[in-house]
C-alpha cells in the first residue's frame, strides 16, 4: 500500500472538524484540564451529560505533573484517596491520613478514563471571554492559545454551552474577564475577586471544597479558581482538596441540568 500524504492531512482536518462542530453546543464547558476540571469533567461524563474542556496547553494536566517543586509525588488525604482509587491510581500510605502517589501516574491515568468517559479535551485553546444573554452567561469564547502567544489580531470562535466553569487554577482567567463586565455582580462578599491567600494547606484544602459554587449566572468556579475567586489560601502539592472540588461540582451541575439528554430542565440552584 502507498501512504498518501494529501489523505493523511485530510483524515485529520475532517475528523478534527467533526469533533469540533458536535461539541459546539454543550452542557457543560470548562476553562482548564488541571486535575479539579479534569475530575469535574469525568464525573459529568460518567453521569451521561455532554462536557467539553478546553486546555490553553499542549499538554493537559496542569499543576499535577511537578509534585512539589518538581519532587515528582502527591500527596492526597483519606477523601481524596478515595477518588484516586475510583481513577484505579496507585496509593501509598505515608502515615494516618496521608497518601502518596506517583504524579506521573495519577496525573495520566485521571486524563486517560476522562477522555474514556467520553470528554472531549480541545488542547491549544484558550478561553478568552464568556457569551452572556441577559445577564446569564451562555458559553465561552475560544481562540488558538498560538494567536495570543504570537500577538496575533484574529477574532475568536464561541462555543455555547449551559454552563461555564473556570478550572484555570490560580490565574483564575475566566473570571478575571467576567470581573471586569459585570461590574461588582460576582457573588463573593465585595461582588469581586477576593484574591488568593497565602498557603496553608490546612485551610487551603478545606475551603477550595467550601468554595467550588456558582459566582455568575451559570459560571462555576472549581480547584484553585475557586479559593482565588473567593479570597482562601493556597495549598501546595496536596491534591485531595482539588479532586473533592470536581466531583462536588459534577454533583451540583447535575442536579441542575436534570436528567441528561432532556432539554429545558436546568433548575435554580438551592442557596447553601
Ligand atoms: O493549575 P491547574 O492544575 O489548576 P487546578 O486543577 O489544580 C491546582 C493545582 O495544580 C496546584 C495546587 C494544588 O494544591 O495548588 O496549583 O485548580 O490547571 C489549570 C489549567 O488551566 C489552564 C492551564 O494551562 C492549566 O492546565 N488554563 C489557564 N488559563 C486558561 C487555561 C484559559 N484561559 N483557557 C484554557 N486553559
Amino acid at each position: 500500500m502507498i501512504l498518501k500524504d494529501e489523505i493523511i492531512t485530510r483524515a485529520i482536518v475532517e475528523r478534527y472538524t467533526k469533533k469540533f462542530i458536535e461539541n459546539l453546543n454543550q452542557d457543560v464547558v470548562i476553562a482548564g484540564a488541571g486535575p479539579a476540571g479534569l475530575t469535574t469533567a469525568y464525573y459529568l461524563a460518567k453521569k451521561g451529560y455532554k462536557v467539553s474542556i478546553f486546555e490553553r496547553k499542549l499538554s493537559i494536566g496542569g499543576g499535577m505533573w511537578g509534585g512539589g517543586m518538581m519532587f515528582n509525588e502527591i500527596v492526597v488525604g483519606d477523601e481524596g484517596k478515595k477518588i484516586l482509587d475510583k481513577f484505579g491510581v496507585e496509593i501509598e500510605k505515608y502515615d494516618d491520613g496521608y497518601y502518596t502517589a506517583d504524579s506521573i501516574e495519577a496525573i495520566s491515568t485521571i486524563c486517560s478514563k476522562t477522555v474514556k468517559a467520553g470528554v472531549k479535551i480541545f488542547n491549544c485553546i484558550s478561553v478568552e471571554d464568556v457569551m452572556v444573554d441577559k445577564e446569564r452567561v451562555c458559553g465561552v469564547v475560544i481562540n488558538w492559545s498560538s494567536v495570543d502567544i504570537a500577538g496575533l489580531h484574529v477574532d475568536p470562535l464561541s462555543i455555547r454551552s449551559k454552563f461555564v466553569v473556570d478550572a484555570t487554577g490560580h490565574s483564575l482567567e475566566v473570571v478575571k474577564i467576567l470581573e471586569n463586565k459585570v461590574d461588582g455582580k460576582l457573588f463573593t462578599k465585595t461582588g469581586k475577586i477576593m484574591g488568593e491567600k497565602s498557603m496553608n494547606a490546612e485551610i487551603g484544602e478545606k475551603t477550595v471544597v467550601e468554595n467550588t459554587k456558582e459566582i455568575y449566572p451559570n459560571v462555576y468556579v472549581c480547584g484553585m479558581a475557586a479559593n482565588a475567586a473567593f479570597g482562601a489560601n493556597r495549598m501546595g502539592p496536596i491534591f485531595g482538596g482539588m479532586l473533592l472540588s470536581g466531583k462536588k461540582l459534577a454533583d451540583i451541575l447535575a442536579k441542575r441540568l436534570g436528567t441528561p439528554g432532556v432539554k429545558g430542565m436546568v433548575q435554580v440552584e438551592e442557596t447553601d
